[in-house]
């Protein structure tokens, strides 16, 4: 815990190592009231740097130092300091081999950062700084080592030992011990360590790589979880295979393990050869997971396995450089999930996080650009604009260069720096170099924070039949940045006559075969763009797959959004379309008089959806979802959540009750009848058929109660079982809802993954999930409060999710979420760090609650001893 202000870590003060590590020999002894780690590095003075014969410095943190050697020579006291954070050795040799030996406490763990126990088991998170809670080293990703790692354990209670590579000698121990040694023959920075001790159970299977090797594939998982793995291990087969299709990668060890825990930070973790998961990002069966958490699966499951070249065989310099391996690890599992879907939903789910979320980051105090230039907890920056604007970076950059000279670019890019610790800019370079286009102003992606806005503007002049086109770019000022330069930027588009037909895009008057598409390039402030030989003035389909995260300002009006949402070839912009009419719909009804009417076009178009099954009914599936309340928000300037729950309640239940006979159709038309499977027909029928019944709910129908109860109780499968709770949950239904409720707690208590759903439906609820409910949830005996994933089902979801809840003009939600962030804090700071997000966006709300919303932070940073996690970002907020 921190006693004085952290200290802010800078991209520009990066040096190269003194020193390098060429060997790492780890011995593990576990034990139930901690571990001992013996570790002998093979350390030689790094020729690139010129800090000559300095000391040797070494990172730690939380660890019990036993002993240090020089070359097998125990140190006197006087010949190092260990300053708790750092181990330093005052004179060394140009090569030397250091052992040391720490102690740690892998059952008092509950930061889950380092080694640590999740139910039973041991295992380890070390990205990005948790390898010094293991051993002292020079934790750091350019420093790049080969591993050798044994693990000691009680052979009955740890049966399975496991560590990066292959097993290279195993045996028994006295005292009913025995050990493993694995070898992993390929250098890596120590954030990809990884080990694991448990009673597991092994699933087994095979992949033959494009190169005729055979690969030993393994999930290793808890007994009772063992029917719970067949869906990722045929996610990981599918990604092995779509990896060497499409970017020509092959798999490089012999043996490639998977395994679940329970307790863990984040999604999941892409360990050289042993991927360590969240048991939610891995474990799924029809009984226990939605097809939300099947596609997530698959999408998570890729995305570690991806992360073998983009990330592991090619790594990151410094985490300045983090968006390096995550922005195109995401790119390329959102490539992957299309291919196994729908290209078009894939699309609409990703422009959603990124509208509704990083755009709010981005406009927010801890607004960042995908390469930052400074922090103070590296924990904190594992983000949206990271992730999703990172991985929409490098989408530009293909969009820019053509799928076939950005594969030349990848291929560039792998070769050259395969086995390096490399920068943003080198993947830039490498995709410069292989197509021989200049990137120089597409870079400022990579260094300008906040999110670009177009404002497009149109003129038809009849008489010379142009269409002419003005679209002006600005980029607003972020905490640190003001007077961004204009950014290189891909605006797809198309024109539709006034049938809907695509017309030809010709940019001169004579111009032959035009195309009906076009991706324009955007490089100043301003740009006109002439279309001829048009009869009529056209309506545009603008931003088409979302070619860039930018917002487009233009003013459509509602006979365009509606004619685009029926006509344009492009599907993506037909969902674009109506979502923008929803919102133009919902905002003029915010603060208005309940009577006020309501658009009946609105009706008519969502009836065409709900009616016409000739349409593609996957994206019909999205486009009845209405604009969220958190995107409404996002778009607000003050925003007055009651308001806008109101207004968004208005409408649905204005199209429910419109619509009651066709929902009911709706209904039973997409009724279940074949088995079980995660295929893009199924789940777009059982979304639907879960929007209908939600929709009828909500205007309390007898008859969709019924049909929901029904629902509930003969569901073969969760996404069934999940869209009836959550109807009940949301509905005026109490008795039913408690019955349901109940039921599902009985039937599912054991199982962890299950439970979390529970938890979190009724949390995000408006209705089931009022506060003094959210605070019984905290007490049930289901709860744990050193288990991230129950944090997030509960905290996590109610501040998140419910948002009138958490909106409470009282201010009594912010104060609940001050309070637990200021309890978790103590436990597990990068989960307090996170959880404390909604606060922090306080500036967006109308006066009454942004002065509650601040004062719930001022309590936060008024706890004695915050973690530097949680202390940047309150700080950061309040600044
Ligand atoms: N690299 C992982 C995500 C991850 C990041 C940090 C963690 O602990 C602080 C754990 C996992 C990925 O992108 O999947
Ligand atoms: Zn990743």
């Amino acid at each position: 815990m921190r006693t004085n202000q952290p200290q802010t870590i800078y991209l520009s003060e990066y040096r190269v190592p003194a020193y390098l590590v060429d060997n790492v020999d780890l011995r593990f002894e576990l034990f139930e009231d901690g571990a001992r780690v013996h570790s002998t590095l093979a350390i030689r003075r790094n020729p690139e740097s010129d800090a000559g014969a300095a000391p040797l410095e070494l990172d730690g943190d939380s660890l019990v130092l036993e002993s240090v050697a020089l070359n097998g020579e125990v140190l006197a006291d006087d010949a190092f300091e260990d300053r708790g954070d750092r181990l330093i050795v005052n004179s060394v040799p140009e090569q030397f081999k250091l052992s040391v030996v720490t102690w740690i406490e892998p059952q008092n763990n509950t930061r889950l950062e380092g080694l640590y126990k999740s139910s039973g088991m041991f295992c380890t998170q070390c990205e990005a700084e948790g390898f010094r809670c293991i051993t002292f080293f020079p934790d750091r990703p350019d420093v790049m080592a080969r591993f050798r790692t044994r693990v000691e354990a009680d052979k009955t209670a740890y049966p399975v030992l496991l560590s990066n590579g292959n097993p290279v000698e195993s045996g028994d121990l006295d005292n009913d011990r025995h050990f493993v040694t694995w070898e992993d023959p390929f250098p890596k920075p120590c954030y990809l360590f990884a080990l694991v001790a448990g009673d597991l159970v092994e699933k087994r299977d095979t992949f033959t790589t494009c190169s005729g090797r055979d690969i030993d594939l393994r999930m290793y998982v808890e007994p009772r979880n063992a029917d719970k793995c067949a869906h990722a291990m045929d996610s990981l087969k599918r990604s092995m295979r779509w990896d060497e299709d499409v970017y020509g990668r092959e798999y490089d060890l012999d043996i490639f393990m998977i395994v679940a825990v329970d307790d863990f930070n984040m999604g999941a973790m892409e360990n050289k050869g042993l991927n360590i998961f969240n048991s939610s990002c891995v474990l799924a069966s029809k009984e226990t997971a939605t097809d939300v958490a099947f596609q997530r699966i698959e999408a998570i499951v890729a995305h570690e396995y991806f992360h073998n070249w983009s990330g592991n065989r090619v790594t990151c310099r410094d985490w300045f450089q983090l968006s390096l391996k995550e922005g195109f690890t995401v790119l390329r599992d959102a490539q992957f999930s299309a291919d196994m879907g729908s290209d078009t939903v894939k699309r609409i789910e990703d422009a959603t996080l990124m509208r509704t979320a990083q755009f709010a980051e981005d406009a927010g105090p801890m607004s960042h650009p995908v390469r930052p230039s400074s922090y103070i907890e590296i924990s904190n920056f594992y983000t949206l604009t990271i992730y999703e604007k990172g991985a929409e970076v490098v989408r530009m950059i293909r969009t820019l260069l053509g799928e076939d000279l950005f594969r030349k670019g990848s291929d560039l890019y792998f070769e050259r720096h395969d086995g390096q610790a490399v920068t943003t800019d080198d993947f830039v370079k490498a995709m410069e170099d292989a197509s021989g286009r200049d990137l120089s102003q597409f870079r400022l992606w990579y260094e300008q924070a906040g999110t670009p806005v177009l404002d497009v503007a149109d003129e038809f002049d009849a008489e010379r039949g142009v269409y002419r086109l003005t679209v002006r770019q600005s980029i607003p000022d972020t905490p640190g940045q003001t007077d961004k330069q204009p950014q290189h930027t891909p605006f797809a588009l198309g024109l539709l006559d006034e049938h809907g037909k695509a017309l030809p895009l010709r940019l001169s008057a004579n111009e032959q075969d035009a195309p009906v598409e076009r991706v324009l390039e955007l490089t100043d402030e301003s740009h006109v763009f002439e279309f001829h030989g048009l009869a009529q003035k056209p309506t545009p389909s603008l931003l088409r797959h979302f070619s860039a995260p930018v917002r487009v300002h233009y003013p459509w009006t509602r006979e365009q959004l509606l004619f685009l949402m029926s006509h344009d070839p492009d599907g993506f912009n037909r969902w674009d379309a109506g979502q923008r009419l929803a919102v133009d719909v919902i905002q003029s009804l915010v603060g208005e008089p309940k009577d006020t009417p309501l658009d009946s076009r609105l009706v008519t178009a969502y009836r065409h959806l709900v009616t016409d099954s000739s349409l593609d009914q996957a994206l019909v599936a999205k486009m009845l979802q209405l604009p969220s309340e958190a995107y409404l928000i996002e778009l607000a300037r003050e925003a007055d959540v009651p308001a806008i729950h109101a207004a968004r309640e208005r409408v649905l239940k204005h199209l429910a009750i419109a619509l009651r006979d066709d929902l009911v159709a709706c209904y039973r038309r997409n009724a279940s009848g074949e088995d079980y499977a995660v295929t893009p027909e199924q789940v777009a029928r059982r979304s639907l058929r879960n929007t209908a019944l939600a929709w009828l709910l909500v205007i309390n129908d007898e008859e969709g109660r019924e049909l929901a109860l029904r629902q509930y109780r003969e569901a073969d499968n969760m996404t069934d079982r999940m869209g009836a709770l959550r109807a009940l949950v949301n509905s005026d239904y109490e008795s039913d809802r408690e019955q349901v409720l109940d039921d599902f707690y009985q039937r599912f208590q054991t199982d962890p993954q299950v439970v979390e759903q529970w938890l979190s439906v009724q949390a995000s609820s408006p209705v089931a999930g009022q506060l003094p409910k959210v605070r019984a949830l905290l007490e049930h005996e289901a709860f744990d409060w050193r288990n991230p994933n129950k944090v997030r089902s509960v905290i996590g979801a109610f501040a998140g999710q419910n948002l009138p809840g958490f909106h409470a003009v009282d201010g009594s939600g912010y104060d609940f979420l001050a309070e637990q962030v200021c309890r978790l804090d103590d436990i597990n700071p990068q989960i307090a760090a996170r959880l404390v997000t909604p606060l922090t966006r306080w500036k967006k709300f109308a006066p009454a609650y942004r002065s509650q919303m601040k004062s719930a932070l001022e309590q936060v940073r008024d706890k004695s001893g915050l973690s530097k996690d949680v202390y940047e970002v309150v700080h950061k907020s309040l600044a």
